[in-house]
């Protein structure tokens, strides 16, 4: 697929994530909007992961470390055909469903369990330091939000990582400036972030999160870069795709109401028809 193909995807699957959360009556739609350019970067075009190889010990690793985006998340495993989307859909964070609200490692596809903030890095150093004691050439991948980023753990997962020298290991940042309460740079500051990174041992790429063709280069980069971890800081915005929720901090979770979800299907659905006509 070409890079405005994978950006078409990203709107559809977009409109399908917003659908769940509709059907579920719970979801956290900001990062879901924000991250799925990403999501779908890397599932169509930079990790060997799929439903064929997913019991490989060769398979790339894939931890979605800020697990509340699972809705944007399970979407793109269910367009890779780990799932049936329509199963997912309509059991979603239903009592005795499968597909609870966070990820949940009996599904197939699904690494690690997530949703608990500051863990998705250390455990992904393991995984890249098992990876590099077996001589096994798999890569892995974690995404990280940036209100993620004031726990403790990912210091210490980034330290370790840089004095390991994980050049197989790429971390992103969903860069979108906002969590849960409000700004980031309020809440808990980062800047100089990209600094930080670096005084860790790590290649710091920066690109715009949702840009194929910046994203694409970003994790050529990473692939290519020997000797040190990489992480993308893709700068994003949060609620991506509809002017009802972008940069809109209430909008971390929020669920849209019959009026804001007519608007933001329209929305959608004209982002995705543009990048079709360009
Ligand atoms: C350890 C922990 N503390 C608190 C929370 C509650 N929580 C869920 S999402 C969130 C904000 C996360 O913001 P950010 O990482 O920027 O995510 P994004 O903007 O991409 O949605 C918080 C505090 C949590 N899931 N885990
Ligand atoms: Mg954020």
């Amino acid at each position: 697929m070409t890079n405005r193909e994978l950006a078409a995807l990203a709107y559809e699957l977009r409109k399908k994530t917003v659908d769940v959360i509709v059907g579920a009556k719970t979801g956290h739609i900001g990062g879901d909007m924000s991250v799925m350019d990403t999501l779908v970067m890397l599932y169509f075009k930079h990790m060997n992961v799929s439903p064929e190889n997913k019991d490989d010990p060769n398979r790339d690793r894939f931890v979605l470390s800020k697990g509340h985006s699972v809705e944007s998340y399970y979407t793109v495993l269910a367009e890779k055909g780990f799932f049936d989307f329509e199963t997912y859909k309509n059991s979603f964070s239903r009592y005795g469903s499968e597909f609870i609200g966070h990820p949940h490692n009996t599904l197939p596809g699904v690494e690690m369990n997530s949703g608990s903030l500051g863990y998705g890095l250390p455990v992904c150093v393991g995984m890249a330091l098992a990876g590099k004691m077996d001589g096994a050439a798999y890569r892995v991948y974690t995404v990280m939000g940036d209100g993620e980023l004031a726990e403790g753990s990912v210091w210490e997962g980034a330290m370790a990582a840089g004095h390991y020298h994980l050049d197989n290991l790429c971390a992103v940042v969903d860069r979108n400036s906002l969590q849960i309460s409000g700004e980031t740079e309020d809440v808990m500051s980062h800047e100089p972030l990209a600094d930080r990174f670096a005084a860790f041992g790590w290649h710091v790429i920066e690109c715009d999160g949702n840009d194929m063709n910046s994203l694409d280069a970003a994790f050529t980069e990473a692939k290519e870069t020997r000797g040190q971890p990489s992480v993308v800081i893709a700068h994003t915005i949060k609620g991506r795709g509809s002017s009802v929720m972008e940069n809109q901090a209430p909008w971390h979770h929020k669920v849209p109401n019959a009026e804001e979800y007519a608007r933001i299907q329209a929305d959608l659905t004209s982002r995705k028809e543009a990048i079709e006509n360009a």
